[in-house]
């Protein structure tokens, strides 16, 4: 008989996504002979929902014509996932998360009612510092940190042959009967070719899951990894982690081949219309010219759809933009994280070597030349002060990008700038790490979390609109509940928008 495999998601937002590591596992697990299923949990009310608030904040254009997508009350995921525990009896339940997704999973995963023979496994970024933690919720067998090309082959191999599932590199384990954790670590990274050799499955997945709002409309977007990992050192970031965990033992930071790429491009396009790909590489432009062109080569020919990258200020010349026009795409969002407007923070906080004129004048090259261009920035970062929150609003209008994002400093496991924050006592380290929306948990003296939070969400009224507004503005900063006089700034903020 077949081996059945759930694979779970415990999405915090209530939009539907494809996150790119179920496909992955889906793909593996199918190619192996498995019988496999999936939840997750997006399609479930929770009170944080980035998209309503990104729209709110005068991040996102409105959408006139939103689906409205039926959304079921929370209370029905511990009763809908245990239906499917106990009528699909799944040998296996594996789940991937980021921390705010396993923060939230322990909210109702203990209430269910898994039967002692069922191996749990969770893997994904939040895994690689917090295996312990994983481990010791005492309903989870094993805690994935390595990447599942190479993990989940042998986790399948080893239930479907009853062995157990102790010493597979990148992974910690907890023995049932001495309740030890053993971690096993990565032995090699995998070559390109080993990572993208299996098809991601896609089946799972209806419309739902691809419908995004983009420029004011609702379109169907397409998440597509072009390539993993990223070769700087920002201290707010889990790429330099990950990275660390492959050093002396191969190339963590990798490029798909290029037949790969295209291949599931068919493949999507074969089963639904996609409006837009969501290019998912840390750096795309850091691509060698050569690389580059043949992409552009194919997408002319063979997709000819819009697509949106992320990209560094350093990676932006001339010659790449020419060689991005020849793809044909008729919209190319090209964005960039730019985080602070202040050097200090950038500088000896972030450790971002950045020159903030090359930002804004790539910025100015990207608008000229046609390019939808898109900006992060974040506030918040420890020892920060008001005045820097202000010379990144000062940098946003100078900027003048279409979309901007504005996130709140969050102190994830493991990165350089929580330790920090640990040290000099401003957090425990055990706290709940709110959405990157919500709050700031950073008790500095600098700036508090209240003014944290009513920045953020009047960041692009004072960045979008023109000086003699800063008074209304400032009201709206100093009372939330003001939300009359500044859901008509918002709309002005577009009226007034290019
Ligand atoms: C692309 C991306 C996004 C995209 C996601 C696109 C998509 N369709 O999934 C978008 C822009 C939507 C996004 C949103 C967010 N992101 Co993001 N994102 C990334 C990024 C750059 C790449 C992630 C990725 O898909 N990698 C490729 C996949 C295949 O890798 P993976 O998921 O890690 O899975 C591999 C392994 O972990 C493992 N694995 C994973 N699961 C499992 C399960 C099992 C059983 C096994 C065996 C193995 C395994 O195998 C996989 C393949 O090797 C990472 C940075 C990074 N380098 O990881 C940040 C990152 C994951 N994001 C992060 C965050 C915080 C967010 C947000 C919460 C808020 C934000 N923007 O700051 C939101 C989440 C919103 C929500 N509720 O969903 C953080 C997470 C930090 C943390 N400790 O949790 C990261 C690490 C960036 C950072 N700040 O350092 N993100
Ligand atoms: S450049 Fe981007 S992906 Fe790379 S370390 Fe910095 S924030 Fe992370």
């Amino acid at each position: 008989m077949k081996k059945r495999i759930l694979l779970f998601w415990p999405n915090t937002s209530n939009r539907g996504r494809i996150t790119l590591s179920i496909p992955i596992l889906g793909g593996i697990a199918k190619n192996m002979g498995w019988e496999t299923q999936y939840f997750d949990t997006s399609f479930y009310r929770k009170s944080d929902d980035s998209f309503i608030d990104k729209e709110k904040t005068g991040a996102f254009k409105p959408v006139k014509e939103e689906i409205q997508l039926e959304v079921k009350s929370a209370n029905n995921i511990v009763l809908d996932l245990q239906k499917i525990i106990d009528d699909f009896q799944p040998d296996i339940i594996a789940i991937t998360g980021m921390t705010n997704d396993f923060q939230y999973m322990m909210t109702f995963f203990p209430q269910l009612n898994i039967p002692k023979e069922t191996v749990v496994v969770f893997g994904g970024i939040h895994a690689l510092h917090e295996s312990d933690e994983i481990l010791n919720t005492g309903m989870i067998d094993l805690s994935c940190f390595g990447q599942a090309e190479s993990i989940f082959p042998e986790i399948l191999k080893r239930v479907e042959h009853g062995r157990n599932l102790k010493d597979i590199p990148g992974t910690s384990y907890r023995s049932t009967l001495a309740q030890e954790i053993h971690t096993t670590y990565v032995e090699r990274a995998l070559s390109t070719e080993e990572i993208w050799e299996t098809e991601p499955d896609y089946s799972f997945y209806d419309d739902k899951y691809y419908s995004y709002p983009f420029d004011g409309k609702m379109v169907n977007m397409f998440w597509l990894e072009v390539g993993r990992g990223c070769p700087y050192n920002c201290t707010y970031c889990e790429a330099p982690q990950l990275r660390s965990l492959y050093k002396g033992k191969g190339r963590y930071v990798v490029t798909r081949p290029i037949d790969s790429i295209f291949n599931t491009v068919k493949n999507i396009l074969k089963e639904r219309t996609i409006d837009v790909f969501n290019i998912t590489h840390e750096c795309f432009l850091s691509q060698p010219n050569v690389w580059l062109k043949e992409f552009c080569r194919r997408w002319k020919k063979e997709v000819g759809k819009s697509f949106l990258i992320q990209t560094r200020t350093e990676t932006i010349t001339k010659e790449k933009l020419d060689i991005l026009q020849t793809s044909g795409a008729p919209i190319i969002q090209v964005g960039q994280g730019v985080e602070s407007g202040s050097k200090r923070i950038l500088k000896f906080i972030c450790n971002r070597r950045t020159n903030i004129d090359a930002v804004v004048k790539s910025y100015k090259i990207l608008n000229e030349r046609g390019f939808r261009t898109n900006a992060f920035y974040m506030i918040g970062f420890p020892t920060e002060t008001r005045e820097e929150i202000f010379e990144t609003i000062d940098l946003c209008k100078r900027i003048d990008s279409d979309i901007d994002s504005v996130s709140i400093f969050q102190p994830y496991p493991g990165l350089p700038l929580t330790k920090m924050c640990v040290d000099k006592g401003w957090m425990s380290g055990n706290e709940i790490i709110p959405s990157f929306t919500e709050k700031s948990i950073i008790n500095q003296p600098s700036i508090s979390p209240y003014e944290v939070s009513n920045l953020r969400r009047v960041f692009l009224l004072y960045a979008k609109l023109p000086n003699q507004y800063y008074r209304q503005v400032k009201i709206c900063e100093d009372n939330p509940q003001n939300t009359k006089l500044f859901n008509k700034l918002i709309k002005h903020r577009w009226e007034l928008s290019k």
